[in-house]
């Protein structure tokens, strides 16, 4: 089977200068955009070990035909193949500095005890040291009210990782707190969230989560201005920068859908743009290519397809372990 190189590639071109000062008072930082008590509030929890087994063919979302709101599971519940994850990535506007944060409800690695109930945390630091990762929850809970937007926990033993995405799209949060690491991320987007065709969200349209065969993606946000506020071990970080938010979600483990990923965010002063390409691994030579260009917060273009050929490589792939999703290199200019 071909193997699947799951690489991040981040370019960051920069000339905005943010105005929005960054949190003074830490704990507040921590908290949640809002909280939800409201019996309207639709509430998906799973614990570590909730899936069905044997063969059996779980609830997909495979089309947007329903009010499905993207930041709900997609998958729900799990069979022991498919999974999905919640991802936020960033890198500085001087290129120096870098995160990426998966949140999974994913049974690929249950066989080995762990649960399916995955986090993977990394951040480069402009000192050149890196912090990674991984940690397996006890439970996860998605609420997600009307009219407010979804707020999703994972928590295990000594750790809590959440995230708030407003209804919109339009704001994001991600908060880790363990005894190593706290971090609070905003992320406020420079764009619009959007199907992989390129549809925009909320237009009364019904754009396709397909991309390669039993692969399915949404990009709540293709480009945000991100603010990073890192505590390891009592070294404190901070930054600006670029990044965005990604739904993506399978029937079957990545690397069987999988051959290979692209990804490049760039902001260039109004100018922003998400450009994504799933290699199927299913269908030789099948690629799925998707860009879009937003000036102002307002897409200008976008172009989506599904080619049989051998794409040209217009940027370099950058190959790093099997490893799902890591920030393999921070190209600057
Ligand atoms: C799990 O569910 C997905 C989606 O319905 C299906 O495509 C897949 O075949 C199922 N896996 C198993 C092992 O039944
Ligand atoms: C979807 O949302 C629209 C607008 O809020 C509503 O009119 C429609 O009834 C909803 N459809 C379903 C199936 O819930
Ligand atoms: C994280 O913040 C809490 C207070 O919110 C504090 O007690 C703890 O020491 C902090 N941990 C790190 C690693 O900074
Ligand atoms: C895949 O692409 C290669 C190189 O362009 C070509 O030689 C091969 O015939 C293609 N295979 C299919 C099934 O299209
Ligand atoms: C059981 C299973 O699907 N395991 C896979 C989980 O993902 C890793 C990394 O992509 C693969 O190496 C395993 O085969």
């Amino acid at each position: 089977m071909p193997r699947c190189s799951l690489s991040l590639i981040l370019f960051a071109a920069f000339s905005y200068a943010f105005s929005t000062a960054l949190p003074e008072d830490w704990p507040a930082a921590q908290r949640p955009l809002f909280t939800s008590d409201d019996a309207s509030c639709l509430t998906s929890y799973s614990n570590r070990y909730d899936m069905v087994r044997g063969r059996n063919l779980v609830p997909i979302v495979t089309s947007d035909s329903i009010n499905w709101t993207w930041e709900q599971p997609a998958i729900s519940p799990l069979n022991y193949t498919a999974g999905e994850q919640w991802e936020f990535d960033g890198v500085s506007s001087d290129g120096t500095q870098a995160f990426i944060l998966g949140l999974y409800r994913d049974p690929n690695y249950s066989f080995s005890g762990t649960g399916n109930l995955r986090v993977h945390a990394e951040f480069v630091f402009d000192d050149g040291s890196r912090y990674a990762v991984v940690d397996y929850a006890e439970e996860a809970t998605v609420t997600t009210c009307p009219g407010v937007g979804t707020h999703g926990v994972w928590r295990g033993p000594g750790f809590v990782y959440s995230f708030d995405v407003t209804e919109d799209m339009s704001r994001a949060r991600w908060t880790m707190e363990s005894s190593e690491v706290n971090a609070s991320v905003v992320m406020k987007s420079h764009s619009r969230p959007r199907y992989p065709d390129n549809t925009m969200w909320h237009e009364n349209t019904h754009g396709s989560v397909a991309v390669v065969p039993h692969f399915f993606w949404a990009e709540p946000i293709p480009t945000a201005e991100v603010e990073v506020r890192v505590a390891v071990r009592n070294k404190g970080y901070s930054w600006t920068g670029v990044g965005g938010h990604e739904r993506l979600w399978a029937a079957f483990n990545w690397r069987t859908c999988l051959r290979n990923l692209k990804i490049v965010r760039l902001q260039a002063g109004p100018f922003s743009l998400s450009l994504w390409e799933f290699g199927s691994s299913r269908i030789p030579n099948m690629t799925f290519s998707s860009v879009a260009m937003f000036e102002n917060g307002e897409k200008v273009f976008g172009v989506a397809g599904t080619s049989h050929g051998d794409p040209a490589a217009e940027v370099e792939e950058v190959k790093e372990g099997g490893e799902s999703f890591r920030v393999a290199e921070t190209i600057r200019w």
